[in-house]
């Protein structure tokens, strides 16, 4: 939530929000088509933590050629609906791997130093004139229309155009487990209600929260494995269930002794990406790209700052437009000592990094009762932890 409310704060300036009322387009509602809400993620705390909300919150939908979809964004997340026939997992292989045309972050080269950015086809709107409640986009089953990310909006909407017996899915380009399959039935066959929809909500919200406070303590506790070199220690970057990833580090303080290695894991990032970054401080400044600090646009010799009103940002147009990310942000950061001096970081791995081998730090010098804190670079200082080391 907090980068939300960055993005918003950098980007909004004073450019119209989009209407949030949740009322039906009036053209759709004359011809009889109906109008259905799905919340999208939506952060909540159990005990203490950050459970984030991976899901778009509805049961596999059926709905009529003609009906809305209004996506009512809790989170940081995109409503990005793909053209019909094709499954959200081979979409995803096809047009989300590293280099992909809405893979999340692609690389920056042409400026020095090389760094990487925000994909603008992935985080900005496919078509920026439409989406509100009182204008939907219109989705005809054969392109992808996403809504980028809620930078000046608090939801999207969309009209289904494509035909019965069509059947597509929606997802979210940050979030892999992220996906809403919806079915176009013909006009004499039911439709998902805005009931149905909102049972599923809660009981999925409280199933959540229940299993995310169940796995807590059992990740608080610390373990570890004997190697042929010596004791490592187990711990977790986040820790991601089904439609949802708990936002922290486990076990949050570790107690280790001098010359020991911690090894953190990745692979369980189903839906969420994070980093294991020492300093703490670190890890909230390279957080602050992820929140869209560091926009430019782009030109020759040399990039330009910020010089237009969004959406257009800048003065030789939209396209422009660079969210920039430092390498360090996302990329490792040097040797697997630490003994408190310098950056020591794992780069970003988890679900759409496509990166899920563990980072392991062996660490050289012991701490006083504060230990050594870190974060992740994605989530910034909610998300931390620390390492005490004892002779
Ligand atoms: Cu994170």
């Amino acid at each position: 939530m907090v980068r939300v409310n960055r993005w918003a704060s950098l980007l909004v300036a004073g450019a119209t929000i989009a209407a949030v009322a949740g009322v039906a387009a009036s053209a759709g509602a004359a011809n009889g088509s109906a109008t259905l809400t799905v919340g999208v993620g939506g952060d909540s705390t159990v005990h203490g933590v950050t459970l984030e909300g991976m899901r778009f919150d509805a049961p596999t939908l059926s709905v009529h050629k003609g009906d809305t979809l209004t996506f009512q964004f809790r989170g940081f997340h995109t409503a990005t609906v793909i053209p019909a026939g094709i499954n959200a997992e081979d979409w995803r292989a096809q047009h989300m791997a590293p280099g992909g045309d809405y893979a999340l972050i692609q690389s920056d080269s042409d400026d020095s130093p090389a760094a990487f950015q925000f994909n603008p086809t992935a985080i900005f709107p496919t078509f920026p004139n439409c989406g509100t409640t009182a204008n939907p986009c219109a989705y005809n089953g054969n392109t992808v229309v996403n809504s980028g990310l809620p930078i000046q909006i608090h939801s999207f909407s969309v009209t289904v155009n494509a035909n019965p017996g069509q059947s597509f899915w929606v997802v979210c380009l940050l979030h892999g487990m992220m996906e809403l399959q919806v079915n176009v039935v013909a006009n004499g066959q039911s439709t998902t209600t805005q009931s149905a929809i909102d049972g599923y909500a809660s009981s999925t919200q409280a199933s959540d929260h229940a299993q995310a406070a169940a796995l807590l303590p059992r990740l608080e506790k610390q373990t570890g494995h004997k190697t042929k070199s010596g004791k490592v220690w187990d711990a977790f970057a986040g820790f991601d269930g089904n439609g949802w990833g708990l936002d922290g580090m486990f076990p949050s303080t570790l107690h280790i002794k001098k010359g020991q290695r911690v090894q953190w894991h990745f692979a369980q990032l189903t839906g969420n990406i994070h980093s294991v970054t020492f300093p703490r401080k670190q890890a909230i400044s390279y957080s602050q790209d992820f929140a869209g600090a560091n926009m430019k646009c782009e030109a020759d010799p040399n990039d330009t700052a910020v010089n237009a009103p969004p959406p257009t940002f800048c003065s030789t147009g939209a396209q422009n437009l660079e969210v920039e990310l430092r390498a360090g942000a996302i990329a490792p950061v040097g040797s697997h000592k630490y003994g408190g001096h310098g950056v020591r970081s794992s780069g970003v791995r988890g679900a759409d990094a496509h990166i899920f081998a563990p980072y392991t730090l062996k660490f050289t010098h012991t701490t006083g009762k504060h230990g050594f804190r870190y974060a992740c670079n994605v989530h910034g200082g909610m998300m931390s932890g620390r390492v005490i080391v004892r002779k």
